[in-house]
């Protein structure tokens, strides 16, 4: 184990104390006597400092040719690469996620940063024709000015990544302030885009609380975008504190996501999406499966193979290569899951396996919890209704395709779906009907790829994507220019 050190904040390319000297500590939840370290606990004036920072690098940077912010971000990818297997196992000791998932959370971050490095050479526009003779018309992205981000613990560098690569390539500057459960991981990426050789001020980095760092991001008025992930209660926050300097603001919040096995699925296929969509992560993924809808037919003998398997399940220290589930996150969510267990039994859902804490030996070192599945639920049950964020599945029945998609739908997010069938028909009705942002077919509702648009629809997200080219969309605006060479006053609907 590594010895507890003191990490800074990052700004203006100089790794700095909070100016109050205070630090909070960054423990391991599979082990609370693993101090990782002390990280600051800035306030306001620190995150003036990085706004400061970030708006005088603007100037530069929004002008830096594209290719050549792609060329800082390839570099950053491959030393990422590099440095795989040491963040991985940073991740996990912070975090709590297995080995495994720490890589796979890192990769994302590998993969996001090299596709991002591509956009340098892209950033497409459009060239259009105009309604006059001897003019051209043609529309460019602008970047927007400094962006605060602010990112979750259950992925700590994929998501950082999400925002701040194409964040950058658009040519903004960024503010950081990374989940404190989870700020290692932050400053690790942070300090790979230093060495990477991205000019001071560009990226800056303020670990801290939700009011202390949180709230003056939202409120400054040379914050021209924010981006924000975790939960919809915060996200409402977030939004109505946007609005009133008229922020760019993308959200990606809760989920409350289904698996629809049908009574013609492939049930081995289904049983396997359930427990790796449904306790990977600990259930700690936005995308997570929290919700398993399955047809009558099939009902019995899924249930009877899925809490076989659930019970099977290894839960321990994620960096136990044999371990397949590790802790949640801190105490609080292991309590969340405990009071939403107790709702369940009390609503009358059957408890089939877990229900409750992990005790004895490293168990009672850290926030364990087994992996538990509610079976005949009701799906207008809270345990089916609301987001759980843990390792607690409910199973619900029903009778039909269309009702498995009523029952799906039938909920206040729209982030991630699935249905495992064997016939095509039934897949391309749920792929039209499903009122998620993603949908899978015979595949768990988590695993989304960096070049396809994540996010969600309802109270998941406000429209915006992350991920993909329809990230640019947010983290730039449109300009139209048109360019008149005939040398007279044209006049457009007019001079026809
Ligand atoms: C999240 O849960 O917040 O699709 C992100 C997935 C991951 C990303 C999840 N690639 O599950």
């Amino acid at each position: 184990m590594t010895p507890p050190r003191t990490y800074s904040n990052f700004i203006n390319g100089e790794w700095v104390a909070a100016a109050s000297g205070r630090t909070f500590e960054n423990v391991n939840p599979a082990n609370r006597n693993d101090l990782i370290g002390y990280f600051p606990k800035s306030g306001p004036e620190d995150v003036d400092a990085a706004i400061s920072a970030a708006k005088r690098a603007y100037k530069s940077w929004k002008n830096t040719p594209p290719p050549k912010r792609g060329e800082i971000l390839y570099r950053a990818a491959t030393m990422l690469q590099e440095s795989e297997e040491r963040f991985a196992e940073a991740m996990t000791r912070e975090m709590g996620k297995v080995l495994e998932e720490a890589r796979g959370d890192v990769q994302e971050a590998i993969d996001m940063t090299f596709y991002m490095a591509g956009e340098g050479r892209r950033l497409f526009g459009q060239t259009t024709t105009s309604e006059l003779p001897n003019k051209f018309c043609m529309t460019v992205r602008s970047s927007l000015g400094v962006c605060g981000l602010i990112t979750p613990w259950n992925f700590p560098m994929a998501i950082p990544s999400w925002k701040i690569m194409p964040a950058l390539i658009c040519g903004n500057t960024v503010v950081l302030k990374p989940a404190t459960d989870t700020p290692l991981s932050s400053y690790n990426l942070v300090q790979i885009l230093e060495e990477a050789g991205l000019p001071r001020g560009v990226v800056n980095l303020v670990t801290g609380n939700g009011s202390d760092v949180g709230n003056p991001l939202l409120t400054h008025t040379d914050v021209r975008a924010l981006s924000f992930t975790g939960s919809t209660e915060i996200g409402r926050k977030v939004s109505q504190a946007c609005a009133a300097s008229f922020k760019h603001c993308c959200l990606e919040m809760g989920g409350k996501n289904v698996i629809m096995v049908l009574d013609d699925a492939n049930l081995d296929l289904a049983v396997e999406g359930a427990l790796w969509g449904g306790f990977g992560t600990t259930g700690q993924r936005c995308t997570a499966t929290s919700r398993v809808v399955v047809q009558n037919g099939v009902y019995k003998d899924f249930v009877d193979r899925f809490v076989e398997r659930t019970r099977a399940l290894k839960v321990g220290n994620g960096l136990d290569s044999t371990v397949q589930v590790g802790p949640l996150v801190n105490e609080a969510q292991r309590q969340t899951v405990e009071s939403y267990v107790e709702i369940g039994k009390n609503e009358g859902a059957k408890l089939l396996c877990g229900g409750q804490r992990l005790s004895g030996g490293e168990y009672d070192m850290g926030w364990y919890y087994a992996p538990t599945i509610f079976g005949e639920c009701d799906p207008k049950m809270r345990i089916a209704q609301e987001e759980i964020f843990g390792p607690v599945v409910s199973v619900i029945r029903c009778d039909s395709l269309d009702n498995a998609i009523e029952i799906g739908n039938d909920i206040a997010y729209g982030l991630s779906s699935s249905l495992y069938t064997r016939n095509v028909n039934s897949a391309f009705t749920a792929m039209r009907e499903m009122e998620t942002g993603i949908f899978y077919v015979n595949a768990p509702t988590i695993g989304a790829e960096t070049h396809l648009p994540f996010g969600g629809t309802k109270q998941t997200g406000n429209g915006h994507r992350e991920a993909a080219t329809a990230a640019l969309d947010f983290y730039s605006e449109w300009k139209s220019i048109y360019v008149d060479f005939s040398d007279k006053l044209q006049r457009a609907q007019i001079d026809t």
